[in-house]
């Protein structure tokens, strides 16, 4: 198979950089590939498979003779480029939240509703971190028992936020360490030492649009809007790794042990629950993995039908950038690059 044009729009953040890391480890088909960003980067360059490559400027002309581009250089950029991306014959698939509730957009987990990439009109999106690992974990659960209902806490580290965030707890570490006052710049408030109930903005109704993002990207991946979604985003001070208490209640009754064999069995899904050996999912062992880790599987015994478990991810690779791939991937297998 001969190899693809690829473009990485905001190359050089947290989310792009790990694009091209996945993109090598997974020997992703790339012809060529071109790195681009905001004029801040122009100058600089990056290593894809050993080889220094110039960033560019995102511009509407950039996406000439490119068949597929992964963006992830925030939802304005989004808007504003990715229509002009398609309309250039490259198929888009978008990182940030500017389409994914569009319903001419797929909005596509591949181990969940890969056959949604089908109706693609050149642009694809790539949902939020956290919805992302919940329904890879709850997918082959809800096919067996139907969910009735979420309840969803999530404990989101700061990666999610970008560069900037990831030095902000840095500095705030150090500075505390050493007697000095922390700087908040990214986050309203502390986040060394604290946890945050709060991620993205806050929507009328009282809840973040983090929180509300699960709620509607999972009825949409899941192809099911009578699931019932609640869920509290939290940001703790975690670099790597979104950690999420979830509560389901089925119409069929699960045991713990249908649950563990079901997951077990199911693709991207690695089961880590030995209660008994203190052996359970955590961030510092997620971070750089490319599996959805679930433990702690307990029945709630406080309803008829309910599981509670605990689902653990890294945020940047499964979250987004491997994500993205593992969509680029489809495409190719499924042929939907447009041909010009
Ligand atoms: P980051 O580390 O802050 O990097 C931002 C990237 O966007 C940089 O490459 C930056 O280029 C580029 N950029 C910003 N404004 C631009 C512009 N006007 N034109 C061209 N490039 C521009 O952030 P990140 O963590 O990589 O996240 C990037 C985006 O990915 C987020 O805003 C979000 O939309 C999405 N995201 C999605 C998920 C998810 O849940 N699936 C998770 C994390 C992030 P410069 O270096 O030149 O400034
Ligand atoms: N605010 O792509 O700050 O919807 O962790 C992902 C991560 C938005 C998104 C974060 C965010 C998104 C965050």
């Amino acid at each position: 198979m001969s190899g693809k044009v690829v473009a990485v729009a905001g190359a050089t953040g947290v989310v792009g950089r790990e694009m091209l890391r996945v993109l090598e480890d997974r020997n992703f088909p790339v012809k060529s590939i071109k790195l681009l960003a905001s004029e801040r980067s122009v100058g600089k360059t990056l290593k894809f498979k050993g080889e220094d490559l110039p960033v560019e400027l995102l511009s509407d002309d950039s996406f000439n003779g490119v068949d597929i581009a992964l963006f992830s250089a925030g939802g304005g950029t989004s808007k504003r480029f990715a229509p002009s991306a398609a309309k250039a014959g490259c198929v888009v698939v978008d990182n940030s939240s500017a389409w994914r509730m569009d319903p001419e957009v797929p909005l596509v987990v591949p181990e969940v509703n890969p056959g949604d990439i089908q109706k693609h009109k050149g642009i694809i999106a790539n949902p939020n971190c956290s919805t992302i690992q919940m329904v890879v974990a709850l997918k082959p659960l809800h096919d067996v028992a139907k969910i009735k209902r979420i309840v969803v806490s999530t404990y989101q580290a700061v990666s999610g936020t970008g560069q900037k965030a990831i030095a902000e707890l840095e500095g705030q570490i150090a500075k505390l360490m050493n007697g000095k006052e922390a700087e908040c710049k990214v986050y309203p408030y502390q986040i060394a030492f604290n946890c945050l109930p709060q991620i993205d903005v806050f929507l009328d109704n009282g809840y973040t649009k983090e929180e509300m993002k699960m709620v509607n990207e999972t009825k949409k991946i899941m192809g099911d809007d009578s699931i019932r979604v609640t869920a509290t985003t939290v940001r703790v001070p975690v670099f790597y790794g979104h950690s999420e208490s979830v509560n389901i209640e089925t119409e069929k009754k699960l045991s713990v042990e249908e649950v563990r064999q079901i997951l077990a069995s199911a693709p991207g899904i690695m089961v880590e629950d030995f209660p008994e050996k203190k052996v359970y999912p955590m961030a510092i062992n997620a971070a750089g993995q490319d599996d959805v880790f679930v433990g702690r599987i307990r029945e709630d015994e406080s309803i008829e039908n309910g599981i509670n478990m605990w689902i653990v991810a890294d945020n940047i690779r499964k979250g987004a950038a491997l994500n993205a791939v593992q969509i680029g991937e489809e495409l190719i297998r499924r042929n939907l690059l447009r041909v010009l």
